[in-house]
């Protein structure tokens, strides 16, 4: 039997786990127990403005597209340097042909959806979901407890418009389970875009996915059907996220400078692999180079250390998610991450977009949660079996202390 991971549903991430993290990693007690290393380059950044927070810049593990394709190849050396026991969490596959105009054209949209009149972004909100479709600015939290307001997000299922048309299934899980919401006349290109880099961005995870199969086949067994590939290929619960980071204030790029988590919070996405496009950064309507080299994506090793994350623009990235630690029993572990704002003059008005795909089980899949995942466990009995769609409700009622 084998069982693999999921990637995280976009409600989750930045709400839960940060003030584990920041208070000596509550949350990972056996991951973070064992040792990484790293055989990439690693190289420290000289900070102008603050140099006690410097943190290594780590290059990621990177495949081709051409070797992934080949299911006769033999990933599993990269797969374990990057995705292992002993790696950072994060692989990028580099030279997936259309990628980077598909890219750009969505990331180009994500000021422009932004920056539509307020009464149209209501439009385009829906709380029955908990915003886990469409727009979605200030409805979650911060560390802190305040509302989100730093960035805004656009969710759709890139793959399937209408996952269902069982009203008791929209019911019970509606941050699945709902039908698309596009902007229509106000942004007619989002929705092509979106679907075009989400399908692109699945299909090349799905490849992934198959060499992780690969490779875990190393260490446990697994029926036909319950490989990681399999259980992604047949869900019905993938979902994009277009992120638009708000251009920090002039009191912000100067004040609140030691804060690694200052846009995007520590957490864990919580489905199995999530695929991630390098950020771009805009002013005015204008691409330009990050602003400040400690601005990005940063990570947590599981030996508490924190390294920033790096690579290309024309590289798809993807990270472990909480369900395929679940699944892999451990062995693949679910990446801690967070988001670091610039500062700095330069950074003054400078906006950040990205896209995440979040590729998940579906809600009837079955996980199996094995004792040595230490995941929940004050909701989750070791040994339990609950479909995804169970295991997103006893997420959110305990984030949203619903129950
Ligand atoms: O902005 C990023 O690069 C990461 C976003 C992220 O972690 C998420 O949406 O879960
Ligand atoms: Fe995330």
């Amino acid at each position: 039997m084998r069982s693999f991971p999921l990637s995280k549903p976009p409600i989750y991430s930045e709400i839960f786990f940060l003030n584990k993290f920041d208070s000596s990693s509550l949350r990972f007690p056996t991951s973070f127990s064992l040792n990484r290393y790293f055989s990439r380059q690693i190289w420290w950044r000289n900070m102008a403005c603050s140099t006690q927070n410097a943190s290594p810049s780590i290059q990621t593990v990177s495949i081709s597209y051409s070797d992934l394709q080949d299911k006769k190849a033999d990933l599993s050396t990269k797969i374990e340097e990057g995705l292992g026991p002993n790696g950072l969490g994060i692989i990028s596959i580099s030279k997936v042909p259309g990628f980077s105009s598909l890219r750009r054209n969505l990331l180009h949209l994500s000021p422009r959806l932004a920056h539509l009149p307020e009464e149209v972004k209501t439009t385009l909100e829906d709380p029955d979901s908990r915003y886990n479709f469409g727009w979605s600015h200030g409805k979650e939290k911060l560390e802190s407890g305040k509302p989100d307001t730093l960035k805004g997000s656009f969710y759709a299922n890139p793959i399937l418009d209408t996952p269902t048309t069982d009203s008791s299934l929209i019911q019970r899980y509606p941050s699945y389970c709902q039908t698309n919401i596009w902007p229509g006349d106000a942004l007619p290109e989002l929705e092509p875009a979106f679907k075009a880099l989400g399908k692109l961005m699945l299909d090349v995870g799905l490849m992934l996915a198959y060499h992780c199969d690969q490779y875990a086949s190393k260490w446990m067994t697994m029926g036909d059907d319950e490989g990681l590939e399999q259980i992604l290929l047949r869900s019905r619960c993938h979902k994009g996220r277009l992120l638009y980071y708000f251009p920090a204030q002039r009191s912000d790029c100067t004040q609140d400078a030691g804060n690694i988590s200052s846009w995007c919070g520590w957490h864990t996405d919580h489905g199995s692999l999530t695929g991630l496009t390098c950020g771009m950064f805009m002013r005015d309507g204008e691409e330009l180079p990050c602003p400040d080299s400690a601005a990005g994506l940063y990570i947590k090793t599981r030996n508490n250390k924190i390294v920033k994350a790096v690579f290309g623009e024309d590289e798809i990235a993807y990270q472990i998610g909480e369900t395929t630690e679940v699944l892999s029993r451990g062995r693949l572990c679910a990446t801690p991450h967070c988001v670091k704002a610039p500062k700095g003059e330069k950074a003054f008005g400078v906006e950040r977009l990205t896209f995440a795909l979040f590729m998940q089980p579906d809600w009837d899949e079955s996980l199996k949660f094995p004792g040595e995942v230490h995941l929940h466990q004050e909701l989750i009995m070791p040994n339990e079996t609950l479909t995804f769609g169970e295991y997103s409700e006893k997420l959110l009622d305990k984030y949203y202390h619903l129950k």
